[in-house]
């Protein structure tokens, strides 16, 4: 068909590598040292900065090995929560502290 044409248009534009692309897959693992923490995209049910909890509606959490759900978890940094706000899109990173799940990275979508 006439894709040629398209293509040569998104090349031209950059489109091809745009940000679309990088945002939705999950990196493979890094090579070297670093630790494969992946991101996970999660929205924000409720927040308590007195108790440094936060509630997440997550998406599936592969170095937990837990499935999407909604649940509490505790942050690593109650400055974390700052401005944070029910319905907030967020991408973070989770570990086992203690015995609990614990938000260590967190990153507010910027979407609106
Ligand atoms: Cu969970």
């Amino acid at each position: 068909m006439h894709k040629t044409p398209v293509l040569f248009l998104a090349v031209a534009l950059g489109l091809v590598v745009g940000p679309a692309a990088a945002q939705g897959t999950p990196r493979p693992p890094a090579a070297a040292s670093m630790p494969a923490m992946p991101l996970v995209q999660g929205e924000v049910r409720k927040v308590d900065v007195a108790k440094g909890l936060v509630v997440l509606r997550h998406g599936d959490i592969p170095n937990l090995a837990m499935p999407p759900m909604t649940m509490g978890f505790d942050v690593a940094d109650p400055r974390m929560l700052d401005g944070l706000k029910v319905g907030d899109k967020v991408s973070f990173q989770a570990e086992m502290v203690k015995g609990k799940a614990t938000v260590i990275e967190l990153k507010r979508e910027t979407a609106r």
